[in-house]
Protein backbone atom coordinates (compact mmCIF):
# COMPACT_ATOMS: atom_id res chain seq x y z
CA UNK A 1 0.00 0.00 0.00
CA UNK A 2 2.99 2.52 0.62
CA UNK A 3 3.57 3.25 -3.26
CA UNK A 4 -0.36 4.22 -3.53
CA UNK A 5 0.27 6.46 -1.17
CA UNK A 6 3.32 7.63 -2.37
CA UNK A 7 1.86 8.47 -5.49
CA UNK A 8 -1.50 9.75 -4.27
CA UNK A 9 0.84 12.70 -2.48
CA UNK A 10 2.30 13.12 -6.09
CA UNK A 11 -0.73 13.50 -7.77
CA UNK A 12 -3.88 12.81 -7.88
CA UNK A 13 -4.79 13.08 -11.45
CA UNK A 14 -1.95 10.02 -12.17
CA UNK A 15 -4.36 7.82 -9.07
CA UNK A 16 -7.10 8.56 -11.17
CA UNK A 17 -5.49 7.43 -14.17
CA UNK A 18 -4.55 4.43 -13.11
CA UNK A 19 -7.60 3.99 -11.46
CA UNK A 20 -9.49 3.89 -15.04
CA UNK A 21 -6.71 1.67 -16.71
CA UNK A 22 -7.53 -0.73 -13.94
CA UNK A 23 -11.29 -0.44 -14.30
CA UNK A 24 -10.55 -1.18 -17.88
CA UNK A 25 -8.78 -3.97 -17.49
CA UNK A 26 -10.90 -6.00 -15.29
CA UNK A 27 -13.48 -6.71 -17.41
CA UNK A 28 -11.03 -8.04 -20.14
CA UNK A 29 -8.89 -9.88 -17.64
CA UNK A 30 -12.12 -11.71 -16.74
CA UNK A 31 -13.14 -12.45 -20.13
CA UNK A 32 -9.77 -13.87 -21.20
CA UNK A 33 -9.77 -15.96 -17.82
CA UNK A 34 -13.66 -17.51 -18.69
CA UNK A 35 -12.86 -18.60 -22.58
CA UNK A 36 -10.05 -20.45 -20.78
CA UNK A 37 -11.97 -22.00 -18.46
CA UNK A 38 -14.29 -22.81 -21.32
CA UNK A 39 -12.05 -24.17 -23.45
CA UNK A 40 -10.86 -26.92 -20.64
CA UNK A 41 -14.27 -28.24 -19.26
CA UNK A 42 -16.90 -27.95 -21.97
CA UNK A 43 -16.16 -31.01 -24.58
CA UNK A 44 -16.53 -32.02 -28.16
CA UNK A 45 -19.28 -34.22 -28.35
CA UNK A 46 -19.72 -36.26 -30.80
CA UNK A 47 -22.32 -39.75 -31.26
CA UNK A 48 -21.82 -43.09 -33.73
CA UNK A 49 -25.76 -42.19 -33.91
CA UNK A 50 -28.30 -39.97 -36.36
CA UNK A 51 -29.84 -38.22 -33.66
CA UNK A 52 -33.47 -37.22 -33.72
CA UNK A 53 -33.93 -33.59 -35.33
CA UNK A 54 -34.45 -30.74 -32.46
CA UNK A 55 -32.43 -33.03 -29.63
CA UNK A 56 -29.10 -32.52 -31.04
CA UNK A 57 -26.17 -34.54 -29.38
CA UNK A 58 -24.91 -31.61 -28.07
CA UNK A 59 -27.82 -31.36 -25.45
CA UNK A 60 -26.04 -33.96 -23.54
CA UNK A 61 -23.84 -31.92 -21.71
CA UNK A 62 -25.36 -28.60 -21.73
CA UNK A 63 -25.87 -28.00 -18.48
CA UNK A 64 -29.48 -27.61 -19.42
CA UNK A 65 -31.24 -30.15 -17.59
CA UNK A 66 -34.88 -29.56 -19.25
CA UNK A 67 -33.17 -30.39 -22.87
CA UNK A 68 -32.26 -33.74 -24.34
CA UNK A 69 -30.22 -35.70 -26.60
CA UNK A 70 -32.34 -38.40 -28.38
CA UNK A 71 -31.97 -40.94 -31.27
CA UNK A 72 -32.94 -44.30 -32.57
CA UNK A 73 -30.42 -47.03 -31.96
CA UNK A 74 -30.49 -49.49 -34.70
CA UNK A 75 -30.28 -53.24 -33.29
CA UNK A 76 -27.44 -55.14 -32.35
CA UNK A 77 -25.46 -51.25 -32.53
CA UNK A 78 -23.36 -50.45 -29.75
CA UNK A 79 -23.73 -46.59 -29.20
CA UNK A 80 -20.82 -44.25 -28.70
CA UNK A 81 -20.53 -41.04 -27.22
CA UNK A 82 -17.78 -39.19 -27.23
CA UNK A 83 -16.13 -36.59 -25.35
CA UNK A 84 -13.15 -34.23 -26.71
CA UNK A 85 -11.23 -32.27 -24.52
CA UNK A 86 -8.80 -29.17 -25.47
CA UNK A 87 -5.06 -29.92 -25.37
CA UNK A 88 -3.72 -30.97 -21.71
CA UNK A 89 -7.33 -33.07 -21.60
CA UNK A 90 -9.37 -33.48 -18.53
CA UNK A 91 -9.40 -35.35 -14.91
CA UNK A 92 -12.57 -36.76 -14.56
CA UNK A 93 -13.21 -38.53 -11.32
CA UNK A 94 -17.18 -39.51 -11.85
CA UNK A 95 -20.29 -39.37 -13.94
CA UNK A 96 -23.68 -38.93 -13.66
CA UNK A 97 -26.83 -39.00 -15.56
CA UNK A 98 -29.50 -37.05 -15.12
CA UNK A 99 -33.13 -38.69 -16.05
CA UNK A 100 -35.77 -36.53 -17.24
CA UNK A 101 -39.17 -35.49 -16.11
CA UNK A 102 -41.72 -37.17 -19.53
CA UNK A 103 -42.56 -40.61 -17.39
CA UNK A 104 -41.12 -43.89 -19.55
CA UNK A 105 -39.85 -41.76 -22.58
CA UNK A 106 -37.50 -40.83 -20.17
CA UNK A 107 -36.57 -43.51 -17.56
CA UNK A 108 -37.35 -46.42 -20.56
CA UNK A 109 -35.05 -44.79 -23.02
CA UNK A 110 -31.85 -44.86 -20.42
CA UNK A 111 -28.90 -46.82 -20.82
CA UNK A 112 -28.81 -50.15 -19.38
CA UNK A 113 -25.40 -51.48 -19.71
CA UNK A 114 -22.22 -49.53 -20.78
CA UNK A 115 -18.39 -48.95 -20.62
CA UNK A 116 -16.54 -45.89 -19.68
CA UNK A 117 -13.72 -45.36 -21.31
CA UNK A 118 -10.80 -42.63 -21.76
CA UNK A 119 -7.97 -42.12 -23.87
CA UNK A 120 -4.81 -40.21 -24.77
CA UNK A 121 -4.65 -41.24 -28.34
CA UNK A 122 -8.23 -42.22 -30.11
CA UNK A 123 -6.39 -45.74 -30.73
CA UNK A 124 -5.77 -47.30 -27.52
CA UNK A 125 -9.05 -47.35 -24.77
CA UNK A 126 -8.98 -47.85 -20.89
CA UNK A 127 -12.13 -49.08 -19.26
CA UNK A 128 -12.26 -46.21 -16.20
CA UNK A 129 -15.75 -48.20 -14.98
CA UNK A 130 -18.27 -50.17 -16.55
CA UNK A 131 -22.27 -50.69 -15.18
CA UNK A 132 -24.75 -53.15 -15.64
CA UNK A 133 -27.95 -51.07 -14.11
CA UNK A 134 -30.07 -53.40 -11.74
CA UNK A 135 -32.46 -50.73 -10.15
CA UNK A 136 -34.82 -48.93 -12.65
CA UNK A 137 -34.35 -45.54 -13.10
CA UNK A 138 -36.24 -42.81 -11.82
CA UNK A 139 -38.01 -39.46 -13.02
CA UNK A 140 -35.73 -36.72 -12.38
CA UNK A 141 -32.78 -38.52 -10.67
CA UNK A 142 -29.27 -38.25 -11.25
CA UNK A 143 -27.21 -41.37 -10.31
CA UNK A 144 -23.34 -40.77 -10.16
CA UNK A 145 -21.03 -43.42 -10.96
CA UNK A 146 -17.27 -43.16 -9.59
CA UNK A 147 -14.30 -43.56 -11.70
CA UNK A 148 -11.16 -46.46 -11.12
CA UNK A 149 -7.74 -44.52 -11.35
CA UNK A 150 -8.91 -41.51 -12.70
CA UNK A 151 -6.16 -39.54 -14.79
CA UNK A 152 -5.96 -36.67 -16.83
CA UNK A 153 -7.42 -38.01 -20.41
CA UNK A 154 -8.21 -35.63 -23.85
CA UNK A 155 -10.57 -38.49 -25.11
CA UNK A 156 -13.67 -40.00 -23.10
CA UNK A 157 -16.36 -42.17 -24.48
CA UNK A 158 -19.69 -44.31 -22.85
CA UNK A 159 -19.64 -47.21 -25.07
CA UNK A 160 -23.27 -48.33 -24.44
CA UNK A 161 -24.57 -51.69 -25.34
CA UNK A 162 -28.07 -51.92 -24.14
CA UNK A 163 -30.79 -49.78 -22.55
CA UNK A 164 -33.67 -49.99 -20.07
CA UNK A 165 -36.26 -51.02 -22.29
CA UNK A 166 -36.61 -48.83 -25.31
CA UNK A 167 -34.79 -48.72 -28.66
CA UNK A 168 -34.27 -45.04 -28.67
CA UNK A 169 -31.96 -43.53 -26.19
CA UNK A 170 -32.62 -40.44 -24.52
CA UNK A 171 -30.61 -39.18 -22.04
CA UNK A 172 -31.39 -35.31 -20.35
CA UNK A 173 -27.73 -34.57 -19.53
CA UNK A 174 -24.13 -36.51 -18.66
CA UNK A 175 -21.86 -34.04 -15.91
CA UNK A 176 -18.15 -34.92 -14.99
CA UNK A 177 -16.21 -33.93 -11.84
CA1 LIG B 1 -29.13 -31.12 -21.55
Amino acid sequence: MWHRYAVLSRSASVVISLAAIQILLIPLLAKRAGTVAEQLSIPLVTTNLHSNSGSPITNINDEALNDSWEAPVPAGLPVEINFRYAEGGRLISAYAFYVGHAGKDSTDRMPKRWRFEASHDVQNWITLDQQTVVYPWEEGETREFRVNHPDRYEYYRLVIEGLWNSSIIRINEITFK
